[in-house]
Parts: C-alpha cells; sequence; structure tokens
C-alpha cells in the first residue's frame, strides 16, 4: 500500500530516567507504537543469534551497538507496525547513529523528548530495579551515565539547534512525569 511516513518521536534521557516508563503510557494514551532499541537489542540476544552475542558483549560493557545493527532492527519492527505515530525509545545514542538513522531511513524524527534526571536520581532507580539486567551493576551504571554525557547529549544538543527537542524534568512520580508528557502532546498537532 502507500508507504505514508509516520510520525517519529525519538525518546532520549539517561539510563533510568523513566524512558520505558512514560513510553508506556504514551502508547497507551496516545495511540503510537512504542519500539525501545535496548528491548529489541535484548530480543536479538535471547533469540541466540551469533549477532546477540555481540550485542551481549558491548551491553555488559555500557557501549553502543554498531548503528548497521539496531538501525536493522528499528527498520524491521517500524515496517511491521502499521501505526501512524512510533516512539523510538533510547535511540539514537550517539551522533553516529542519528546521521545512521537520517540516511537509512531517510527521515528526521518530527519530535525528540527528552526525560532530564539528575545522575544520583538514575543510579537509585537502576540499582532498586532488580529485573536481572545485565546492566544494572554499579560498574556498568558508571560507564552508561558516561556514555550518555559524551556521546548521547550532542545528539540533544543537535536536535535543540533544530527546534525539535521538549524536555521533561523527570524527578517526581510517574504519574507527575506522565503529566507533563501530556501537556506537551495537547500543546503539539498530531
Ligand atoms: N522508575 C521509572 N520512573 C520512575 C519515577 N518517576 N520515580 C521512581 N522510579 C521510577 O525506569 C527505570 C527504573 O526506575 C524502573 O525500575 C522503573 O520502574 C523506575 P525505566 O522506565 O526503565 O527507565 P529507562 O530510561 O527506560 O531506563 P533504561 O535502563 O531502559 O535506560 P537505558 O537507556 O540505559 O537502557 P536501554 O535499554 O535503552 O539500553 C541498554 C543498553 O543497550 C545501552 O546501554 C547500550 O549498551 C545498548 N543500546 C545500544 O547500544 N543502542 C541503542 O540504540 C539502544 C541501546
Ligand atoms: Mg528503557
Amino acid at each position: 500500500g502507500d508507504a505514508v511516513k509516520p510520525f517519529i518521536a525519538f525518546v532520549l534521557g539517561g539510563p533510568g530516567s523513566g524512558k520505558g516508563t512514560q513510553c508506556a503510557r504514551i502508547a497507551s494514551d496516545f495511540g503510537f507504537a512504542h519500539l525501545s532499541a535496548g528491548d529489541l537489542l535484548r530480543n536479538e540476544i535471547s533469540s541466540g543469534s551469533e549477532k546477540g552475542e555481540l550485542i551481549l558483549d558491548i551491553i555488559k560493557e555500557g557501549r553502543i551497538v554498531p548503528s548497521d545493527i539496531t538501525i536493522d532492527l528499528i527498520r524491521k519492527a517500524m515496517e511491521s507496525t502499521n501505526a501512524k505515530k512510533v516512539l523510538i525509545d533510547g535511540f539514537p545514542r550517539c551522533e553516529e547513529n542519528r546521521i545512521a538513522f537520517e540516511r537509512i531511513i531517510g527521515t528526521e524524527p518530527d519530535l525528540v523528548i527528552f526525560f532530564d534526571c539528575p545522575e544520583d536520581e538514575m543510579v537509585k532507580r537502576l540499582l532498586s530495579r532488580n529485573q536481572g539486567r545485565v546492566d544494572d551493576n554499579i560498574e556498568t551504571i558508571k560507564k552508561r551515565l558516561k556514555v550518555f554525557e559524551s556521546l548521547n547529549i550532542p545528539v540533544v544538543d543537535y536536535y535543540s539547534s533544530r527546534g525539535k527537542v521538549h524536555k521533561i524534568n523527570a524527578m517526581g512520580t510517574p504519574e507527575e512525569i506522565f503529566g507533563a508528557v501530556c501537556k506537551l502532546f495537547s500543546s503539539i498537532r498530531l
């Protein structure tokens, strides 16, 4: 059928800032498909593929998986959803990811949501998550925070300069933060 470009929102924020929690609510209340890059990568690990072994080694170290691997998973997930509105959670992690996405997918996001959270709060949340994630230990968390600051913040700055970033204070209860998200969605045309 006609390939109408969906509305794309990138959802960014540090590890444990609440991206996944808020995306789940946005998806159910506003009819977005929720594509979590991290979940797509973890599914690839679970599949037992050779690529999965490489991904696991990288995630354990808090480093960034090569763009071609992540974008291939995102592209397939986008193709298999009919949604007109898509949240891409936790991607792009670095400028190289961003440039590769824009080249391969051929489009920029319509909107970037940035959950702004203090580091000590993110560490506290990740250490109390208890869902068996191989990267929720203090050593890997420190590496994830460094990678976030040095490589992901430049992506936020790039989209800020293009007027696409809506920063949301990620301190507070999930309900309070979702209130701010709702305010944002009521202010934009979807
Ligand atoms: N929680 C949530 N909101 C709360 C609130 N307001 N108050 C108190 N607690 C709150 O939340 C984290 C925890 O905090 C949960 O227990 C939650 O209940 C609680 P969550 O919503 O899961 O936060 P989120 O920002 O999604 O945290 P996550 O750990 O998923 O963030 P990361 O960005 O670190 O993880 P992701 O899965 O995106 O990536 C993991 C790794 O995959 C990366 O480090 C990297 O190695 C790799 N990766 C790539 O290489 N490329 C990619 O494109 C994506 C990932
Ligand atoms: Mg997440």
